[in-house]
Order: structure tokens, then C-alpha cells, then sequence
């Protein structure tokens, strides 16, 4: 039965990150998802870890990336599927446009020119927080944000740290090219297969999380996980799939 075509690792860790360059103000972020292609432009989105804009912007700045730019309404949409809900956890989600150097003029950390914008004009954004205090720095709503004005998918401006918005912003780093992660510390995954079997082991840290996935191909976008998260306990851990005939690419992704 053929029942398997591959299986490798997308385990990466923070420490691996910082083993390839440890740039300033990126020891804050590190990367929870991806890479996910985005067919309409083939650029490649990675979420990032809960982490201040400007810690986020110099994670991805140092990885040769900028904070995601959005163009359309589709690739707003596309960045909403993948991360919004990743992991079954609402997500408000930091975008690149900010006006930190010029008050009301808003750019593009990539250099491109605004085009497309999604403010949620139904509270008045960009508002600036109505000039009590400083808001520079955009992220777009998560699914539910607790204030039946602040709607979801739109944009909002908010201070460096997301102040006021719960849960902490996580980034999305968009990349014209899938990136070297650097060398990950977490060994990669040994696989015992049997006929009607499949056994995904790997070595865990203690303490971190890890949920098991899997796709039909090497060439699909979306991944199924493989049952709940897991939380680490420094040894190696394995789980066994039946996959029944089907074809099944595995991964173990390092979550929050
Ligand atoms: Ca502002
Ligand atoms: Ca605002």
C-alpha cells in the first residue's frame, strides 16, 4: 500500500533564528506558521509571534522580508483564512502600513505605494486614538475584538505595543521567497512506517508546543492537523496516522 510520500520537518524555534544572526530588537519575535503560498502573487506569509510592530517589522527587515503589504481585497482575505483563527485562537494580526514618520501619511514598510486600504471607518480609523495618544502602527481585526464598532478584517491603528487590543497583535511577515529559517535546533523527525501506519516521532522540548499535520501533496496550501497540540516533554514524542490508502505529507509545527 502506498500509503505515504514523504515526511519532513518545518519545526522552527526561536533559537534557531537567533543561531543564524542575532539582530537587534528581533530576540522578542519568532516564527509560529509557515511558510503559506499565496497563489495570486506567489509571494510566501509566515505568522509571527505575539510581539511589539516594530520588534515584528525587525524580525521579518532581518530576514531579508517587511511585514505583509496588502494590495487587494483578495490578499487581505487570503491573510485573514490563514491566520486569523491559525490554531483555533483569534489572532488581530500587524500589516506594514504605518505613519511613524509623518502623522497622518501612511506608507508601506515595503516602499510600495498605498493603493488598497480596508481602515474600519465605522470608528473613525485611522483616528490616531482621537489625539490622546499616538497610534502608528496597523494590524487588522481579529474575528471577534469585544466592540461591536472595531470590525473584523478592517484595518485599525494602534500604538507600537497594540495597546488595548486583546488578545497581544501577532504579525504576518510576507516574503517574495520561501526563507532560510536558519538551522533548527530541534532534530529533525525520524519516521517508522509500516504498511497501514504511519509513525510521526519527533524530539520535543520540554514545555513547547508542537501540533501534527499533514496535506494530500507537496503542492497543496493548506494543512490539516493531525489531532490536538501537543505540549513537549523533552523527550521524543510519537504519533502514529492511518492514513488508508491515501497520500499524506507530515509536518510538526512549533505553535503557541
Ligand atoms: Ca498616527
Ligand atoms: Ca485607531
Amino acid at each position: 500500500m502506498k500509503t505515504l510520500l514523504g515526511i519532513f520537518a518545518a519545526s522552527i524555534s526561536a533559537a534557531s533564528v537567533f543561531a543564524q544572526s542575532p539582530p537587534t530588537n528581533t530576540n522578542a519575535c519568532h516564527i509560529i506558521a509557515g511558510p503559506f503560498r499565496n497563489e495570486a502573487n506567489n509571494h510566501f506569509y509566515y505568522l509571527l509571534s505575539a510581539a511589539t510592530w516594530s520588534n515584528s517589522e525587525a524580525f521579518a527587515v532581518a530576514h531579508g522580508c517587511h511585514l505583509a503589504t496588502v494590495r487587494s481585497e483578495a490578499e487581505n482575505q487570503f491573510i485573514v483564512n490563514r491566520f486569523t483563527h491559525y490554531g483555533g485562537m483569534d489572532r488581530p494580526l500587524w500589516i506594514g502600513l504605518t505613519d511613524r514618520d509623518q502623522e497622518g501619511t501612511f506608507v508601506w514598510t515595503s516602499g510600495e505605494s498605498v493603493g488598497y486600504t480596508k481602515w474600519n471607518t465605522l470608528s473613525g480609523e485611522p483616528n490616531n486614538a482621537r489625539g490622546e495618544y499616538e497610534e502608528d502602527f496597523t494590524y487588522i481585526v481579529q474575528q471577534y475584538s469585544g466592540n461591536e464598532t472595531v470590525l473584523a478584517t478592517y484595518w485599525n491603528d494602534v500604538p507600537n505595543d497594540g495597546y488595548g487590543v486583546i488578545p497581544p497583535i501577532f504579525g504576518v511577515m510576507e516574503a517574495p521567497a520561501v526563507i532560510d529559517p536558519g538551522p533548527d535546533i530541534v532534530p529533525p523527525p525520524v519516521a517508522h512506517v509500516r504498511l497501514d501506519c504511519v509513525q510521526v516521532c519527533f524530539n520535543s522540548q520540554t514545555n513547547g508546543h508542537y501540533q501534527v499535520q499533514f496535506r494530500a501533496a507537496l503542492s497543496d496550501n493548506y494543512w490539516f492537523n493531525l489531532g490536538s497540540p501537543i505540549t513537549g516533554t523533552g523527550a521524543e514524542i510519537c504519533i502514529s496516522d492511518t492514513p488508508n490508502g491515501t497520500n499524506r505529507v507530515y509536518r510538526v509545527s512549533v505553535v503557541q
